[in-house]
Protein backbone atom coordinates (compact mmCIF):
# COMPACT_ATOMS: atom_id res chain seq x y z
CA UNK A 1 0.00 0.00 0.00
CA UNK A 2 1.37 3.23 -1.44
CA UNK A 3 1.71 6.15 2.15
CA UNK A 4 1.45 9.99 1.52
CA UNK A 5 1.83 12.92 3.81
CA UNK A 6 -1.33 15.48 4.42
CA UNK A 7 -0.94 18.13 6.53
CA UNK A 8 -3.83 20.89 7.56
CA UNK A 9 -2.31 24.22 7.54
CA UNK A 10 -2.42 27.38 10.13
CA UNK A 11 -5.78 28.44 8.15
CA UNK A 12 -7.14 24.77 7.93
CA UNK A 13 -6.79 24.57 11.91
CA UNK A 14 -7.87 28.19 12.55
CA UNK A 15 -11.03 27.65 10.62
CA UNK A 16 -12.07 24.96 12.24
CA UNK A 17 -11.60 22.38 9.44
CA UNK A 18 -9.35 19.96 10.48
CA UNK A 19 -12.15 17.36 11.05
CA UNK A 20 -13.93 17.83 7.50
CA UNK A 21 -10.00 17.35 6.10
CA UNK A 22 -9.75 14.06 7.80
CA UNK A 23 -13.36 13.02 7.39
CA UNK A 24 -12.85 13.88 3.59
CA UNK A 25 -10.03 11.81 3.55
CA UNK A 26 -11.55 9.03 5.72
CA UNK A 27 -15.18 8.93 3.39
CA UNK A 28 -12.61 8.11 0.25
CA UNK A 29 -11.35 4.33 2.05
CA UNK A 30 -8.11 5.86 3.24
CA UNK A 31 -6.78 4.64 6.45
CA UNK A 32 -4.77 7.07 8.70
CA UNK A 33 -1.73 5.41 9.99
CA UNK A 34 -0.12 8.51 11.74
CA UNK A 35 -1.61 11.90 12.64
CA UNK A 36 -0.36 14.74 15.28
CA UNK A 37 -0.48 18.37 16.58
CA UNK A 38 2.38 20.78 16.44
CA UNK A 39 3.63 24.15 15.54
CA UNK A 40 6.46 23.63 12.84
CA UNK A 41 9.75 25.11 13.20
CA UNK A 42 11.40 27.87 11.47
CA UNK A 43 13.32 25.10 10.83
CA UNK A 44 11.43 22.34 9.65
CA UNK A 45 9.33 24.66 7.55
CA UNK A 46 12.75 25.19 5.79
CA UNK A 47 13.24 22.19 4.87
CA UNK A 48 9.99 20.96 4.55
CA UNK A 49 9.50 23.20 1.54
CA UNK A 50 13.77 23.43 0.18
CA UNK A 51 12.47 23.00 -3.37
CA UNK A 52 10.87 26.75 -3.02
CA UNK A 53 14.16 28.23 -1.70
CA UNK A 54 14.65 30.58 -4.44
CA UNK A 55 11.03 31.49 -4.84
CA UNK A 56 9.84 34.79 -3.91
CA UNK A 57 7.09 33.64 -1.87
CA UNK A 58 9.58 31.26 -0.08
CA UNK A 59 9.90 33.61 3.24
CA UNK A 60 6.21 34.61 3.02
CA UNK A 61 5.30 30.59 2.73
CA UNK A 62 7.47 29.68 5.74
CA UNK A 63 6.11 32.43 8.12
CA UNK A 64 2.43 31.35 7.02
CA UNK A 65 3.04 27.60 7.78
CA UNK A 66 4.78 28.45 11.20
CA UNK A 67 2.21 30.97 12.49
CA UNK A 68 0.19 28.65 14.18
CA UNK A 69 -0.76 24.62 14.70
CA UNK A 70 -1.18 22.04 11.99
CA UNK A 71 -2.40 18.42 11.87
CA UNK A 72 -0.15 16.46 10.55
CA UNK A 73 -0.79 12.47 9.42
CA UNK A 74 0.27 9.85 7.33
CA UNK A 75 -1.87 8.54 5.06
CA UNK A 76 -1.85 5.23 3.53
CA UNK A 77 -4.21 3.46 0.91
CA UNK A 78 -4.01 2.10 -3.10
CA UNK A 79 -2.46 4.87 -4.74
CA UNK A 80 -2.79 7.31 -2.19
CA UNK A 81 -0.01 10.41 -3.73
CA UNK A 82 -2.47 10.58 -6.64
CA UNK A 83 -5.57 10.22 -5.03
CA UNK A 84 -5.16 12.39 -2.41
CA UNK A 85 -3.79 15.35 -4.36
CA UNK A 86 -6.78 14.65 -6.49
CA UNK A 87 -8.93 15.13 -3.21
CA UNK A 88 -6.86 18.30 -2.23
CA UNK A 89 -7.91 19.92 -5.81
CA UNK A 90 -4.86 22.74 -7.88
CA UNK A 91 -2.68 24.59 -5.74
CA UNK A 92 -4.60 28.07 -6.69
CA UNK A 93 -7.86 27.66 -4.52
CA UNK A 94 -9.75 29.81 -7.27
CA UNK A 95 -9.29 27.68 -9.43
CA UNK A 96 -9.50 24.54 -7.55
CA UNK A 97 -12.65 22.65 -8.65
CA UNK A 98 -15.78 22.70 -6.69
CA UNK A 99 -15.51 19.21 -4.30
CA UNK A 100 -12.05 19.25 -3.70
CA UNK A 101 -11.00 20.74 -0.22
CA UNK A 102 -9.06 23.42 -1.54
CA UNK A 103 -12.24 24.35 -4.07
CA UNK A 104 -14.86 24.05 -1.49
CA UNK A 105 -12.54 26.19 1.39
CA UNK A 106 -10.08 28.15 0.16
CA UNK A 107 -9.90 31.63 -2.12
CA UNK A 108 -6.55 32.33 -1.74
CA UNK A 109 -2.97 31.23 -3.07
CA UNK A 110 -1.70 31.99 0.04
CA UNK A 111 -3.90 30.43 2.24
CA UNK A 112 -4.98 27.21 0.41
CA UNK A 113 -6.05 25.00 3.98
CA UNK A 114 -4.38 21.95 3.05
CA UNK A 115 -0.77 20.19 2.12
CA UNK A 116 -0.23 17.31 0.38
CA UNK A 117 2.61 15.17 -0.83
CA UNK A 118 3.15 15.60 -4.70
CA UNK A 119 4.77 12.02 -5.61
CA UNK A 120 5.80 8.93 -3.74
CA UNK A 121 9.51 10.09 -3.39
CA UNK A 122 8.29 13.65 -1.46
CA UNK A 123 6.07 11.95 0.52
CA UNK A 124 9.12 9.76 1.58
CA UNK A 125 11.02 12.63 2.10
CA UNK A 126 8.08 14.53 4.11
CA UNK A 127 6.61 11.54 6.10
CA UNK A 128 10.68 11.15 7.48
CA UNK A 129 10.47 14.73 8.32
CA UNK A 130 7.78 14.67 10.40
CA UNK A 131 7.17 10.85 11.85
CA UNK A 132 9.48 9.14 13.70
CA UNK A 133 8.94 5.24 12.31
CA UNK A 134 7.64 3.85 15.44
CA UNK A 135 5.03 6.98 15.42
CA UNK A 136 3.60 4.88 11.93
CA UNK A 137 0.98 1.98 12.79
CA UNK A 138 0.54 -0.94 10.81
CA UNK A 139 -2.97 -2.28 11.72
CA UNK A 140 -5.71 -4.18 9.86
CA UNK A 141 -8.98 -2.60 8.99
CA UNK A 142 -11.76 -5.43 9.28
CA UNK A 143 -13.70 -3.11 6.14
CA UNK A 144 -11.25 -3.59 3.89
CA UNK A 145 -12.64 -5.92 2.24
CA UNK A 146 -15.69 -3.41 1.48
CA UNK A 147 -12.94 -1.13 0.31
CA UNK A 148 -10.47 -3.13 -1.71
CA UNK A 149 -11.71 -5.83 -4.31
CA UNK A 150 -8.40 -7.18 -3.40
P1 LIG B 1 1.28 22.43 -3.69
O1 LIG B 1 1.05 22.76 -2.23
O2 LIG B 1 -0.02 22.33 -4.46
O3 LIG B 1 2.16 21.23 -3.90
P2 LIG B 1 3.56 24.08 -4.46
O4 LIG B 1 3.79 24.68 -5.81
O5 LIG B 1 4.43 22.95 -4.03
O6 LIG B 1 2.02 23.69 -4.35
O7 LIG B 1 3.70 25.28 -3.43
C1 LIG B 1 3.78 25.02 -2.04
C2 LIG B 1 2.92 26.01 -1.31
O8 LIG B 1 3.46 27.31 -1.46
C3 LIG B 1 1.49 26.14 -1.83
O9 LIG B 1 0.62 25.16 -1.32
C4 LIG B 1 1.11 27.52 -1.36
O10 LIG B 1 0.78 27.50 0.04
C5 LIG B 1 2.42 28.27 -1.51
N1 LIG B 1 2.53 28.96 -2.80
C6 LIG B 1 2.79 28.41 -4.01
N2 LIG B 1 2.86 29.35 -4.97
C7 LIG B 1 2.65 30.53 -4.34
C8 LIG B 1 2.60 31.89 -4.79
O11 LIG B 1 2.77 32.22 -5.97
N3 LIG B 1 2.35 32.84 -3.83
C9 LIG B 1 2.17 32.52 -2.51
N4 LIG B 1 2.21 31.26 -2.05
C10 LIG B 1 2.45 30.28 -2.96
MG1 LIG C 1 4.18 20.95 -3.50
Amino acid sequence: MERTFVMVKPDGVQRGLAGEIISRLERKGLKLVAMKMLRISKELAEEHYAEHKAKPFFSSLVAYITSAPVVAMVVEGKNAVKVVRKLVGATNPAEAEPGTIRGDFGLDLGRNVVHASDSIASAEREIKLFFREEEILSYRRENDVWVYEK
